[in-house]
């Protein structure tokens, strides 16, 4: 694996790639374009100046997160043709620059659902979390409000403004879409894009639905170890494979994390491994927190995490997820420096362990 770091662009995000770069045993940046929409082409000069700025740095792109799909793809209107022939032509403008892997979600509207941004935890720091009974509470309009509120002035992915302006609109766009279409149109999708990844050997790496359930009623499916499978196999290209993202899979307690791992051997393509702490596991008042990346901090295993990716041979690249806000830092929810740089630190640990336990027998 190659431990990385998620990177917004110097126009965007508060941590700089100086920093990144002294994180030990980072080597890399998941990076974006992060002022470009949905639907819109990559030019080649943009994505070569940016892999400029990153190696100037003696740090180098891993990977995107994210080229974001529009949404007449999703809901599969008549011109998603045009727009999946734009997300072409991304994918080769990368592929000539030498870009191989791409991280990309199929969530209807909302990206991550989260109901707090900023949670006193019991240590002093801040982080995300998420509780059933406020969300049973609240509209996705006020959600949107709630959310711009307390992200430190940034701009969060998925719950940029102009989204929020076509909220209604966008409901209005998926409501005939069930689980079943929404499969239908990823299929479309994938099988377009296909030939693509395989000139340029792409891997595309389909990030789950966080919270791994349907909210506010849309259908959404990168939930689970069978779901997941039945996207595999319906197109059957190793191309064609996952974002393991321990944080949004484990929202369902009901998923074994490990195990789905090494169901995934060989389709992994990109790992976000982070830790929850579960406060409540009753369906109507399920309550979590985002928690540091540490297994006795949390409620999952981080070590069995990475036992299970060690053992399929996973080789892509892997960060640290949301962070913590700690030491007073102030950056984008989830995104600042110092506790995704412990995340990296205690991740890149556990790694040589397992390593070397494993190969000095
Ligand atoms: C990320 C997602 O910040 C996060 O929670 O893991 O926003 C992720 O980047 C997207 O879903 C992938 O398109
Ligand atoms: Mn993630």
């Amino acid at each position: 694996m190659e431990m990385t770091m998620r990177w917004f662009g110097s126009k965007f995000d508060t941590v700089t790639l100086k920093q990144i770069r002294q994180v030990p045993g980072v080597t890399g940046v998941i990076t974006t374009l992060y002022d470009t929409t949905p639907g819109e082409v990559w030019s080649r000069e943009k994505i070569k100046a940016l892999k400029d700025e990153v190696e100037a740095s003696g740090l180098h792109i891993s990977g995107i997160e994210s080229v974001n799909i529009h949404d007449a793809i999703k809901v599969g209107t008549p011109d998603r043709d045009l727009y999946i022939d734009n997300y072409i032509q991304t994918l080769e403008n990368l592929g000539l620059e030498g870009i191989h892997m791409v991280c990309y979600n199929f969530m209807p509207v909302f990206d991550w659902t989260r109901t707090e941004l900023a949670r006193k935890l019991a240590d002093g720091s801040t982080g995300l979390a998420y509780s059933q009974e406020a969300i049973d509470r609240i509209t996705p309009e006020n959600m949107f409000e709630e959310i711009s509120k307390d992200s430190n002035g940034a701009v969060l992915p998925g719950w940029e403004p102009e989204r929020m302006a076509k909220i209604k609109e966008l409901f209005e766009m998926y409501s005939t879409i069930d689980s079943e279409k929404l499969f239908a149109n990823l299929k479309y999708f994938l099988e377009r894009i296909m030939p693509v990844c395989d000139k340029y050997d792409i891997n595309m790496a389909i990030h789950p639905d966080d919270p791994a359930w349907s909210v506010f009623g849309l259908p959404r499916i990168i939930i689970n170890k069978a779901n997941i499978l039945r996207m595999m196999k319906m197109v059957d290209n190793p191309h064609n494979g996952v974002t393991f993202c321990s944080g949004s899979y484990g929202t369902n307690l009901e998923n074994d994390l490990p195990d789905m791992i090494r169901s995934l051997k060989g389709r992994i393509h990109f790992a976000h491994v982070r830790n929850l702490k579960f406060n409540c596991t009753e369906p109507g008042h399920l309550d979590f927190e985002e928690a540091p990346h540490l297994s006795r901090t949390g409620s999952f295993d981080m070590y069995e995490i990475m036992k299970a990716l060690y053992e399929i041979g996973f080789d892509g690249p892997i960060r640290p997820d949301h962070g913590r806000m700690i030491w007073d830092e102030v950056a984008m929810p989830g995104y600042g420096l110092y506790d995704r740089a412990l995340g990296a630190t205690y991740l890149n640990g556990l790694w040589e362990a397992i390593e070397k336990s494993s190969t000095r027998k």
